[in-house]
């Protein structure tokens, strides 16, 4: 082997060792640089005879170029080292499943509205709001509950603190009592919404939902609400066989009253825990629309009769989910309520 062709062999072996761009820039200095192997030895050129000259500067050239190329394809091997290098760092497995969107989901005392709203929809019913601060006449006075009723006291009702005659509605009533004001009979509506009461513990929380429904016209019947009522815990419970019983109450705004329960939802009427083994549950208050409701609201109460029910959206949803304790619905536990998504 010529001296060039081994100093090509010994260039191209040291570029093979060599496994960082930075020091193969050094070692190209060794052979191709200012003062490299290379380079010396085309300064000597000049000292070779003219006829000698061509041929060592063709070989020279020749084992400069094989350098050259050597060097080449190291930085090319070195660069696609490190892109391999690279791309496997910032691999990305597109192989793998989606993380998906978290998505929200209704509260399930919203759930149990949204189903009641729809039943009673279904039947002609329309669904009426009002304000949840309200004055003495549409929550109390107009409902037919005197003066010195206990509902009225600062035990039971939270009042506010700088506003006579102001306070938080216990009951949706007063929606009902708004609506009568400014529409004539027939009315079929329902009041879902928040209410109010000085209240708390495992079954009772001072904010609370309660659903009311009304229906008044020329010819309304206690029967009427047996059917209507029935029927909705049927579609609600999605049991056909669900039954009812209606015990006589009292209410301020009803006459006669009565209190509705159904047939136990778990055991079917046979005795269970959650009916304390009564085959009962105690699910609304119900009755016909007292005649002076329907005066401090302007219907004819001569010529007009109604009935009217209150429920717990709240304990139906309970009953509904089998939930045994009402303030898990209200503490905002995501790990409880996210269950109902
Ligand atoms: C209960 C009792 C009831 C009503 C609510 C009502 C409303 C008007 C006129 C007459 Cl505007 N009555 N509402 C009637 C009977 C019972 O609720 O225990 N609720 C959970």
């Amino acid at each position: 082997m010529s001296d060039l062709d081994q100093l090509v062999a010994q260039a191209t072996a040291e570029f093979a060792g060599i496994g960082e761009a930075a020091l193969l820039e050094q070692a190209k200095a060794r052979y191709l640089g200012k003062n490299g192997a290379v380079t010396e030895l085309l300064k000597g050129l000049g000292k070779l005879a003219a006829d000698e000259r061509k041929n060592a500067g063709a070989a020279i050239n020749s084992a400069k170029e094989r350098i050259e190329a050597a060097l080449n394809a190291r930085r090319e091997a070195l660069r696609q080292v490190a892109l391999d290098l690279q791309l496997k760092a910032e691999a990305l497995d597109i192989t793998l499943p989606g993380r998906g969107l978290p998505t929200g989901g209704l509260h399930p005392v919203t759930r149990t509205l949204e189903r009641i709203e729809a039943l009673f929809r279904s039947i002609g019913f329309d669904v009426a709001d009002g304000p949840e601060i309200e004055d003495d006449f549409h929550n109390f006075t107009a409902l037919n509950t005197p003066e010195n009723h206990p509902a009225r006291s600062m035990h039971d009702t939270f009042y506010l603190e700088n506003s006579p005659g102001l306070l938080l509605r216990t009951h949706t009533s007063p929606i009902q009592v708004r609506y009568m004001e400014t529409h004539k009979p027939p009315i079929r509506i329902i009041a879902p919404g928040r209410v109010y009461r000085v209240d708390s513990d495992a079954t009772h929380s001072p904010m609370f939902h309660q659903v009311e429904g009304l229906w008044i016209d020329e010819n309304v019947s206690f029967a009427d609400l047996k059917g209507v009522f029935t029927d909705f815990l049927r579609n609600f419970f999605e049991k056909p066989d669900l039954r009812t019983r209606f015990r006589p109450s009292f209410f301020p705004f009803t006459e006669p009253s009565a209190e509705i329960d159904m047939s136990c939802v778990f055991c079917e009427g046979n005795g269970c825990r959650v009916c304390s083994h009564t085959g009962w549950l105690e699910i609304a208050g119900s009755g016909m629309v007292h005649p002076n409701v329907l005066k401090h609201v302007g219907i004819d109460s001569e010529k007009y009769i109604g009935f009217a029910f209150g429920m717990g959206p709240d304990r139906l949803t309970m009953l509904r989910y089998g939930v045994n304790d009402l303030r898990l619905f209200f503490d905002g536990d995501l790990r409880f309520l996210s269950q109902f998504k």
